[in-house]
């Protein structure tokens, strides 16, 4: 049976040999939240980048931008880190390409690249990435993008939730970081909201009065699809 592990950080992956395994990238709140939405809304593929500069250079060739620092839309872009950016028809998204860049979740991505697969996980498509990981059949790694370095509570608790849907197919138990997510995903889902309002990320999102952005991120399998990484991109 294929094991399911938790990592913490992306300063821990270097404890973990990606080979040969699946990695789910995520970032509850909010950056793979919000390219589980692009891609929902009709955006072609994502391009993740690290810096600035190198997202704004996407926009001659026609990409969308998007970009965030410290939880804000940076200067020079289309959009933030907001799902609703995808949704409001502000901005016109089908049929286009993004590049994006944010603190955490880009960063996540490329630092998992040794993996055989990398898949972008959040609450919006949960079941969508345990069906697809039932059918690979490899190891997995819940790679969690934190916050700078640090660990925090909502992307651990979607490596519980991940867990408790794959208990059947995977080994959840041999891992003391899998069991600790599960035993914290079973004590705050029933007021996941609620649960995290004590949480860092939530408390800074909260001071830049983006609570519906929370609200919207927690919702269970709005989105069956499963965003890969393909040729130096995501689709
Ligand atoms: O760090 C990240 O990648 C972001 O998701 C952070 S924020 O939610 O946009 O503040």
């Amino acid at each position: 049976m294929p094991a399911l592990d938790v990592c913490f950080s992306p300063e821990l992956l270097t404890l973990y040999d990606l080979r040969g395994k699946v990695a789910v990238v995520v970032d509850i709140l909010r950056a793979t939240s919000s390219m589980v939405t692009a891609l929902a809304a009709g955006i072609t593929h994502i391009i993740p980048v690290a810096e600035l500069a190198e997202c704004r250079a996407f926009a001659p060739q026609g990409y969308l931008t998007a970009a965030e620092r410290d939880g804000v839309q940076a200067e020079g872009v289309d959009l933030g880190n907001s799902p609703f950016g995808y949704l409001d028809g502000k901005v016109s998204v089908k049929g286009r390409a993004l590049a994006i860049t944010t603190t955490n979740g880009t960063r996540a991505i490329h630092l998992s690249l040794s993996a055989d697969s990398v898949v972008l996980g959040g609450f919006l498509n949960l079941e969508a990435v345990a069906n697809f990981l039932r059918q690979q059949q490899k190891d997995v790694l819940v790679v969690c993008a934190g916050w700078k370095g640090q660990f925090n509570l909502e992307d651990t608790l979607y490596g519980g939730a991940l867990a408790e849907r794959l208990a059947a197919d995977f080994d959840t138990a041999s891992s003391d970081a899998t069991l600790a997510a599960l035993h914290l995903w079973q004590y705050a889902k029933d007021d996941l909201a609620g649960y995290l309002l004590q949480s860092a990320h939530v408390r800074r999102l909260n001071s830049l009065e983006v609570n519906k952005d929370m609200e919207f991120c927690l919702q269970l399998d709005e989105y069956n699809l499963v965003p890969i990484w393909q040729d130096g991109r995501i689709v």
